[in-house]
């Protein structure tokens, strides 16, 4: 598979002393994690992810909500890592700064050996009290009806993601802004560019000034917006742009 890449593109990228990324659920689609606006199948397909992924679905079902996550949870564990993940990871050994940002809670970027990662929407493979929003040490426990309970605080246990209508962690949220406002290039992955305020941070970078790239097999509403739009699968072009920078 050839991948066109504009040569301007790797010049920039050559240059580059601060490099950003955001990714979205389309880079773990070649990891067989459908996207999260594909992933309402089986029991869950009658639902839209905005309906299943929010504290009041929890509150009215929460027996479904936590066999949605569990569900899930087993098909993220049982991933693997695809190019894309694998080219981020090298991508961060060449460039001075790198910052990677993620909305995606499958830890596949982490396992990827991708080192300073931020996860916007939490991770799906931690799970804490939903009265105390104490997080769960060890495995979870065995239960006859779920959600099972947190051993030390006894309240239900609940996945340890963001959910519609809660607030992203301060710290992961103000470290990306301030990496898509110093980027030389901002790459922004596999995302619908629908969810905020994570899709806030490629218009950041345009802002600053960066060279943005977005890389995704559709055109999203970000698209006039970047530099350059890449149409394709992030498992074909991210590994083209490492290889073409080792030139
Ligand atoms: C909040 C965790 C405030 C759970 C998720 C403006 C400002 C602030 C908020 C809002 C706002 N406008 C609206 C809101 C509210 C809301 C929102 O954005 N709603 C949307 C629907 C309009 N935002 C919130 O509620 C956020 N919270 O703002 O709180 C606040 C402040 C203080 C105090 C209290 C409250 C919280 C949002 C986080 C929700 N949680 N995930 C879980 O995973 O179950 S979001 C969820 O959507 C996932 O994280 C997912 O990653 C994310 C975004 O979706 P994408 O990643 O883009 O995935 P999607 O399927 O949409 O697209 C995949 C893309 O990949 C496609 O474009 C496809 O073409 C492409 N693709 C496919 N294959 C490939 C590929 N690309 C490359 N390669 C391939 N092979």
């Amino acid at each position: 598979m050839t991948i066109d890449l504009p040569s301007e593109l790797i010049t920039e990228l050559r240059k580059a002393k601060r490099i950003a990324a955001l990714t979205g659920a389309g880079i773990s689609a070649e990891s067989k994690i459908p996207t999260f606006r594909d992933a309402m199948t089986g029991l869950w397909a009658s639902f839209s992810p905005e309906e299943l992924a929010t504290p009041e679905a929890f509150a009215r079902n929460p027996g479904m909500v936590w066999d949605w996550y569990a569900f899930r949870r087993e098909m993220c564990a049982k991933a693997i890592p695809n190019p894309g993940h694998v080219a981020l990871a090298e991508l961060e050994k060449r460039v001075e700064h790198f910052t990677l940002t993620t909305q995606n809670v499958d830890g596949l970027h982490q396992r990827a050996g991708s080192l300073r990662v931020f996860e916007l929407h939490g991770s799906i493979a931690r799970v804490k009290c939903v009265d105390t929003g104490r997080l769960l040490d060890g495995e979870i426990p065995e239960c006859d009806e779920p959600p099972p309970r947190h051993p030390e605080t006894g309240g239900l246990l609940r996945p340890d993601v963001v959910w519609f209508g809660e607030a992203l962690p301060v710290e992961a949220l103000m470290e990306s802004a301030q990496a898509a406002r110093n980027a030389d290039v901002f790459f922004t992955v596999g995302t619908s560019a629908l969810v905020y305020p994570a899709a806030g941070l490629p218009i950041e970078a345009v802002r600053a000034g960066a060279t943005v790239v977005e890389i995704n097999p559709l055109e999203t509403p970000f698209t006039e917006l970047a530099t350059f739009s890449l149409r394709g699968k992030s498992g074909e072009i991210l590994p083209a742009i490492v290889a073409a920078l080792d030139v």
